[in-house]
């Protein structure tokens, strides 16, 4: 399955609006994932990402994780997630992404998930999204984790050499 999607590397669409290396972060049943991916708009008019959809989660919404000048994270929903013209939006940890909130399955490595990503213009984009473990990507972040605040110590110790 590594092959056929190339972990992420499947084009959408040669024109428009295209996203490219996109993941979603592993995680229990009941509790919250996070999607990044590079947003990507080869056209020459601006576009917004303005909702996104997936049958595992109860809900999926546009988020911003921000740093608080007294040093404590934060996730603020947005409405949409602008894609300049001729331009890119990067969604990764600690900055955009697409919140799964209420998982009803495992997001298990080594595993996919659809998600539809809705766009202004360009319409509706499907993706097969691989699972990954957030770790090993370089993202912390607080996205989808059970608690909040601090290391987690057992995060650390499950992650499994390359
Ligand atoms: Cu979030």
């Amino acid at each position: 399955m590594w092959g056929r999607y190339g972990g992420g590397e499947e084009h959408t669409d040669g024109e428009g609006v295209e996203a490219h290396d996109y993941w979603a972060r592993a995680a229990m049943a009941g509790g919250n994932s996070a999607a990044y991916m590079l947003i990507h708009n080869h056209g020459g008019e601006a576009d917004a990402l303005i909702s996104a959809s997936s049958d595992v989660a109860d809900a999926v919404e546009l988020h911003l994780s921000q740093m608080n000048s007294d040093g404590t994270m934060e996730m603020i929903q947005q409405e949409k997630i602008d894609v300049p013209a001729d331009g890119e939006v990067e969604l990764k940890p600690g900055s955009y992404h697409i919140m799964l909130i209420g998982l009803k399955q495992d997001l298990m490595v080594g595993s996919e998930i659809t998600l539809t990503l809705t766009f202004e213009k360009a319409g509706e984009v499907t993706l097969t999204v691989p699972v990954k473990d957030a770790a090993e990507m370089g993202g912390s972040g607080m996205e989808g984790e059970m608690h909040m605040g601090g290391e987690d110590p057992m995060h650390a110790e499950a992650t499994p050499t390359p």
